[in-house]
């Protein structure tokens, strides 16, 4: 495919205002017909042809105003609709396209999920249900009548709210929805089929009544609560917390089993993978819990960044996502712990965002050009969009942040904006100059920030110098400094933050230092002794710091910082040196070897601590993939697996008996909630098992068998099995089994059980999951299943994916070209797990990259394929 420009943009030559759709449902032959009101557009070409976008289309009829064109007045193919000379005025074109919603697995467009008919348009699916300018800056009002068999489709759903139903001969029925809200055509959706309903209403702050539904499988409708009663709390602290309130009577939520993605956000009928619906205490876990209620939030919050205010071009796809995901994490962070929701958001963005800005697939929060748009739903565009506008929150201030999302509401409302409107917004609102933090959104790479610190004990003064670099990305070797604000504090060995005044006379606000040039320095005065400088708190950029610190200031940090997310990053960086020298010592077969304080200091903070989900983050040591990033080159990841092991079983055993006092303290008896207190027990008590089994698997292991056993909730269940996994042996086999026959008839729990085979760092684990593909629960054709099993070895196993003799990758490369024919989009992002292909060590990185020329060589792969292949290999 061509590549697409954003300096290229230009309106469309005609509007289309009103779409009528009238869809007769049919398991292999749906006919849609459409009706649209079309304009020349003032800001197009005059005279130019109408140019209409299809994908896989049959055309089998169009007319212009009611009246047949003649032959040579159109152009028709699979892929696109060509009007040569249409009217110099307002008129309107009917088209009918013919589509087979079972044969299309691309799970793009209109297809069946387990029998239920479901639409996904974002980003360009809409051209597989009818010809149109498929893209967002055209947006129209749409009224939906849909018609099916009622024994096959009960339920039909639709945009906006419901107008009209009833019933048609033969057995038929239909419904119409209308949108009043002008829609990009991403945005439309339709549902018809069998499902239960939970439903719902709440009471908006200006006094509309809006009627909520969950829609799940029959017969699972215990356990759609939680989504309904995340969805009223979403809606609440939108209105609260944005002044966003809801705008139709209706709003549903529909959950599928066969999804590309999480759930996607269309217009008053949000559609889901049901992964991120369905939840009960012996199904789902506490995690699973916290990710239905951010996603539904996510989706929810959509209604206004995203659907009220859309995207110009896909090039602003940041405009929406970046934004949202920062609306939903602040969500969360007012629902549970807002530290330890930072801690988790930090963890995930180093996992997915500094390793993709760090390879061949890195790009701008807003990309320049891209050739399959659909590859470009990332880390970048999402966590590092967020984070963006996180910085920009903390720069300007919360007043001011405030008063520009306001004036963005009120400004844009109705419009399809870009990233240039937004921060107008926010310009004018704070009376700054945003031209220099803007260029977070063109330049890509995660930025250094190098610290040397230097106290002078006779005048008090602690001098500090920043020097900030990024590395070159594809496509960009010449970097310029961003603008980064460092949140900062001091602490001393007796815990006391000192003031921070600066040699000018002022007080630091906030602690905030802007770091805007290559490199500044800060000189802070009345400093008392000994003060250890805590930087970046909170995480305040998405920049890689590198401050010299002994093993001593660590623990300073560690025990005594008053910033939660910097005692957090305290203890990561004291255990990921040594885990880093654990690996240097076995590359050059040494043992490795660990001293005690870190040991002592988790110790400590167990026998203290009170904020158990706190302490299960510092008791998560950093992952394989976090070693093998900060090493950054010629990577072993045999020799990353037993450092990390080595370091768990040494902080086990020496933390083994507080680790045991812990786990038996945590116990708890009543009914399992899902909140986020009693959430952070379970996961504390579950982290001190997990370190006490890796330090004595003699002790650790019946303790898991028991809880395995006796759980009546599925995030012990899934713990203990976990814990059991990473120990070979006769207790891992059998609870395995009895497992996977328990959940036998439950497709979302067996696909933690193919995730956590997957994840076993052994050498028997690639013929484990080649062996589960034959299980008959999993089917490649469900991404879930996909996801669960080939997803996890590739993403989520450094050593066996990474194996030295490159089966790994072979396997990879055999399902992604297997896959690529059904379903390009699940290709592509299982592919995506080379991206870090160049920084092992030499014969991996030779084994991965004949696999990568293998898929390269294959014939007809589709764009989004192709797309990975080539930028991972460029
Ligand atoms: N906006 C939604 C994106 C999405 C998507 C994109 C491409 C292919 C399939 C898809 N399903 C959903 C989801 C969101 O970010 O809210
Ligand atoms: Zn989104």
């Amino acid at each position: 495919a061509a590549p697409v420009r954003l300096e290229d943009y230009r309106p469309t030559d005609y509007l289309i205002d009103t779409v009528s759709l009238d869809v007769r449902l049919h398991p292999t032959a749906t006919r849609i017909l459409a009706e649209l009101a079309i304009r020349p557009n003032p800001a197009g070409r005059a005279g130019a042809a109408l140019e209409l976008d299809g994908d896989e289309l049959e055309l089998v009829s169009v007319a212009l105003d009611g009246g047949a064109l003649a032959p040579g007045a159109y152009e028709a193919s699979p892929s696109g609709l060509t009007l040569h000379a249409p009217p110099e005025r307002a008129f309107r074109l009917s088209i009918e396209t013919r589509v087979n919603p079972t044969a299309n697995t691309k799970l793009m467009g209109l297809y069946r999920s387990s029998g239920v008919y479901c639409t996904q348009c974002e980003a360009e699916g809409f051209r597989r249900i009818t010809y149109f300018l498929d893209r967002p800056d055209v947006m129209a009002v749409y009224t939906t009548r849909i018609e099916a068999e009622e024994a096959e489709a009960p339920v039909l759903l639709g945009n906006g709210d419901p107008v009209e139903r009833g019933a048609l001969p033969n057995g038929r029925h239909y419904a119409v929805w209308r949108d009043p809200h002008p829609k990009p055509c991403y945005l439309f959706a339709l549902v018809g089929g069998k499902l239960g309903r939970v439903g719902g209403e709440i009471v908006t702050r200006s006094g509309r009544k809006v009627e909520l539904g969950v829609y799940v499988e029959p017969g699972k409708e215990s356990r759609a609560g939680y989504a309904l009663d995340a969805l009223v709390r979403s809606m609440r602290w939108d209105e609260q917390a944005f002044g966003c309130e809801y705008d139709l009577s209706v709003f549903n939520i529909v959950a599928v089993s066969d999804f590309n993605m999480g759930a996607m956000e269309n217009k008053g009928l949000n559609i889901f993978n049901d992964k991120y619906v369905l939840a009960s205490p012996e199904t789902a876990t506490d995690a699973d819990y916290a990710a239905i209620e951010a996603i539904i939030a996510h989706e929810y919050f959509h209604n206004w960044t995203g659907n009220r205010i859309t995207c110009r071009d896909w090039f602003q796809l940041c405009l929406k996502e970046g934004l949202t995901v920062f609306r939903d994490q602040e969500f969360s962070s007012d629902e549970r712990s807002r530290p330890v929701k930072r801690i988790a958001d930090v963890r995930a963005l180093r996992a997915q965002q500094f390793a993709e800005d760090s390879g061949p697939l890195a790009h701008p929060v807003r990309p320049s050009v891209y050739r399959e748009i659909n590859n470009f739903y990332t880390a970048t565009v999402y966590e590092k969009g967020a984070e963006v506008i996180r910085m920009l929150k903390t720069l300007i201030g919360p007043e001011a942040f405030k008063a520009g999302m306001d004036l963005y509401f009120h400004r844009c409302d109705g419009t399809a904006a870009t990233i240039e409107d937004f921060l107008a917004c926010f310009a004018e609102a704070s009376g700054r100059d945003l031209s220099h933090f803007s260029l977070w959104y063109r330049q890509a790479g995660t930025p250094s920030v190098a610290v040397r610190t230097a106290y002078d004990a006779e005048d008090r003064t602690l001098r500090l110098d920043f020097a900030q670099s990024t590395p070159p990305t594809p496509g960009q070797t010449e970097k310029e400094p961003v603008v980064i604000p460092i949140r900062l504090g001091l602490v001393s060995a007796q815990g006391r933050g000192a003031p921070l005044k600066t040699a000018d006379g002022r007080t630091l606000e906030d602690g905030l230092f802007v770091l805007d040039k290559t490199a500044d320095s800060l000189t802070l005065i009345e400093v008392p002794a000994d003060p250890v400088p805590s930087l970046l708190r909170g995480f305040s950029a998405p920049v890689r710091l590198e401050q010299e610190l002994g093993p001593a200031e660590l623990l300073t940090l560690f025990r005594r910082d008053e910033d939660p997310f910097n005692r957090w990053q305290a203890a990561q960086t004291y255990a990921m040196r040594l885990m880093v020298r654990a690996v240097e010592a076995l590359r050059a077969q040494q043992p490795p070897e660990f001293d005690q304080g870190f040991a002592v200091a988790l110790g400590e903070l167990l026998a203290a601590t009170d904020d158990h989900a706190f302490a299960a983050q510092v008791m998560a040591l950093p992952s394989e993939a976090d070693v093998a990033r900060e090493l950054g080159r010629e990577i072993d990841p045999d020799a990353v697996l037993h450092a990390r092991k080595a370091l768990r079983s040494f902080v086990g055993q020496t933390a083994g008996d507080r680790l045991a006092q812990t786990y038996s303290r945590l116990e708890t008896t009543g009914p399992y909630s899902p909140d986020a207190a009693s959430a952070g027990r379970r996961s504390l008590r579950n982290a001190a098992l997990d370190l006490l089994t890796a330090g004595d698997p003699g002790r650790g292991i019946p303790l898991a068998q028991a809880q395995f056993a006796s759980a009546d909730n599925m995030t012990d269940q899934i713990g203990a099995l976990a814990i059991l996994a990473q120990h070979p042996g006769p207790a891992r086999e059998e609870a395995l089994a009895a497992f996977g026959e328990h959940f036998a008839a439950d497709p979302l729990v067996l696909d933690k059980w193919f995730g956590l085979q997957a994840a076993i760092p052994e050498a028997a684990t690639l013929d484990r999951v080649r062996g589960l593909m034959r299980h008959p629960a999993f089917s490649l054709s469900n991404p879930n299943r996909t996801r669960a099993l080939v997803g996890t070895f590739a993403m989520a196993n450094l050593s066996q994916f990474h194996r030295a003799d490159g089966a790994g990758y072979a396997f990879l490369a055999d399902m992604v070209l297997q896959l690529d024919g059904s379903n390009p989009q699940l290709a592509a992002r299982l592919l995506g797990a080379f991206r870090t292909w160049r920084s092992l060590e030499q014969g991996r990185r030779a084994q991965a990259e004949t696999q990568l020329r293998r898929v390269a060589a294959k014939e007809g792969l589709s764009p989004d394929v192709s797309d990975i292949v080539t930028r991972s290999l460029a």
